[in-house]
């Protein structure tokens, strides 16, 4: 089978909620060689879209969503190892405590951002999906990491990015620690509003400001704070 054939087949066990068929096709990817992020983006993310655009337009309903969310799931559960294990054997670039915030349950993408960030050699605490504000402020108070990842793929839970800033600044947090925001609903522009340190636009791009915060230690020089767009892939 060709790459594009496969690509286009993975994108059709989305659209169809097809969770065995997703794992398999996963693992003649990974038999082929094909790096599991081309495979998402090229084949199961195309699938997501789709889903996502019928849902809006009212020819898909929840269960779909559902279906399609399970499929996905299934696929990366076969990719994870692999992505995991790109690990290099370089020293902890730093430890990110990673969640999805107060009433939103998409955790698809924080999962790709979280494998990604420990194939770059990071520690990665991931805090589930639903996580309140306080549960982030006391994260960040007892894990003292480096950076604070938050996903939001809905409209109505951007704003809860925005609170847990807020809280962080209330309990004088926010200088220790670097924010990232990042997931569908979430644009440059409203990480600069809510000042954020840098948004993520996809899994790649979010490791990048990462490393890029590694490099220029939260911890061990302070005084750089590089702002979202400059370091905006
Ligand atoms: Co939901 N959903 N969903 N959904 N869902 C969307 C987001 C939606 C756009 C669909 C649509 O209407 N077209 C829409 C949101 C509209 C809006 O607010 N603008 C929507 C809706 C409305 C809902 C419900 C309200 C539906 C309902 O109940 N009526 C409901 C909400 C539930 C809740 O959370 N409270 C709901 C539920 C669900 C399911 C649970 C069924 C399922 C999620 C399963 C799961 O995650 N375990 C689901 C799904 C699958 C989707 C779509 C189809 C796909 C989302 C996804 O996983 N994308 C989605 C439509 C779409 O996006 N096309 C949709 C793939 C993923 C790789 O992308 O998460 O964006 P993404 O992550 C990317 C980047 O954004 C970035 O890197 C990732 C990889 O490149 N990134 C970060 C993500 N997090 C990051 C963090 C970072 C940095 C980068 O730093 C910290």
């Amino acid at each position: 089978m060709q790459e594009q054939e496969l690509f286009a087949k993975m994108s059709h066990t989305i659209l169809k909620g097809e969770i065995e068929e997703a794992g398999e096709l996963a693992r003649k990817a990974v038999e082929m060689k094909i790096d599991p992020i081309v495979a998402v983006n090229n084949g199961y993310t195309k699938g997501l879209d789709e889903v996502g655009r019928l849902f809006r337009t009212g020819e898909y309903f929840l269960p779909d969503l559902v279906a399609a969310g399970e499929a996905m799931k299934h696929a990366l559960d076969v990719f994870d190892p692999f992505l995991k294990s790109r690990k290099t054997e370089k020293k902890l670039m730093g430890t990110v405590v990673l969640g999805t915030v107060e009433g939103d349950f998409h955790d698809i993408g924080k999962g790709i951002v979280g494998s990604m960030l420990v194939a770059a050699g990071f520690e990665v605490i991931d805090l589930g999906v639903n996580v309140s504000a306080q549960k982030f402020l006391n994260a960040v108070k007892e894990l003292k990491p480096d950076i604070l990842g938050m996903s939001a793929l809905l409209t109505t839970t951007m704003p809860n990015q925005k609170k847990v800033i807020e809280l962080l600044e209330e309990a004088q947090e926010r200088q220790n620690v670097k924010v990232m925001v990042g997931g569908a609903a979430v644009t440059n522009k409203w990480a600069m509003e809510i000042s954020a340190d840098a948004y993520g636009e996809d899994a790649m791009a979010a490791v990048t400001v990462s490393e890029q915060f590694a490099a220029t230690s939260v911890k061990n020089q302070a005084n750089l704070t590089p702002t979202i767009n400059r370091i905006r892939m």
